[in-house]
């Protein structure tokens, strides 16, 4: 084919606008560049955070932390289950993360009581048995930890809420939060109220329905799927109420404390 005259301006008039939006984009792309620089640079020279329940953070991320826990609070509803999963799903070897708090070779889960410190002062001591005498309640759901993995784990044990109901600490749960951990009080969680009354939420004895071994947190754990794995207290020694957001292992390190799902 002939190139004609026409053709030449046509293909002049093309490569002009390719070059002038080529301008643009490496503009665009300059000034968005140099935005997100600026905005991480302020981010990362903004101050800490005054060390308390959190800590680690900075001032502005902690504050969107906890902007956003306001935000999906409202939204949080018991009725609202996390997804659930046929037996045969299960893992079969179950991932093991961290044990901070549950590695005291001292430790005896036999004569082991669970602390229910009431707001009042007093304490219930509560073991095992009396624990499994209450109606025992299995999940299968997609354990998710903060580090990117995640499994799909079967737990049996009593619901968090069926214990409140025995032991009558309906009282308690006016208050904001609870507070668990490790017998050494090595490793805490703070949670919530309305996620631990959560119909979801377990005190574990039983994993793969077999009795829960050490390295995943006997006698007794939490599993708590409406939260990220940190939240999933192994080797509970205490539980305890406030209208105080309870000391956080994560928090305290930089971490949501809210660690919501
Ligand atoms: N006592 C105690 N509980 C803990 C932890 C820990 O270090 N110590 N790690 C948490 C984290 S980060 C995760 S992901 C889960 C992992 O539970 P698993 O080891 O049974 O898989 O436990 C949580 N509970
Ligand atoms: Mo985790």
């Amino acid at each position: 084919m002939k190139t004609t005259r026409h053709d030449k301006q046509e293909k002049f008039t093309v490569d002009q606008k390719i070059r002038r939006r080529t301008f643009i984009s490496f503009a665009v792309f300059f000034a968005a560049s140099t935005a997100a620089y600026k905005s991480w640079d302020w981010l990362y020279h903004a101050p800490s955070e005054t060390s308390g329940i959190t800590a680690r953070a900075r001032q502005p991320l902690r504050a969107a932390m906890n902007k956003t826990e306001i935000f999906f609070r409202k939204f949080f509803s018991t009725d609202h289950l996390v997804k659930t999963y046929p037996k045969s799903m299960a893992a079969k070897k179950v991932r093991v993360n961290s044990n901070i708090g549950n590695e005291d070779k001292n430790f005896n889960p036999d004569t082991w009581q669970l602390s229910v410190l009431k707001h009042t002062g007093e304490t219930l001591k509560v073991n095992l048995a009396d624990l499994k005498a209450l109606p025992k309640t299995e999940i299968i759901f997609d354990f998710k930890c903060v580090e990117g993995w995640d499994q799909i784990q079967h737990w049996g044990g009593v619901r968090f809420i069926d214990f409140i109901k025995q032991y009558k600490l309906d009282d308690q749960t006016d208050l904001a939060y609870v507070g668990m951990e490790t017998p050494d009080g090595k490793y805490q969680v703070g949670l919530d109220m309305e996620s631990a009354l959560h119909p979801q939420t377990i005190l574990a004895y039983e994993m793969n329905e077999e009795p829960l071994q050490s390295i995943h947190g006997a006698p007794l754990r939490l599993i708590i799927p409406v939260k990220y794995g940190i939240k999933n207290l192994k080797c509970i020694g205490k539980i305890a109420f406030s209208n105080q957001r309870p000391p956080d292992y994560w928090a305290k390190r930089g971490y949501d404390y809210y660690s919501g799902l």
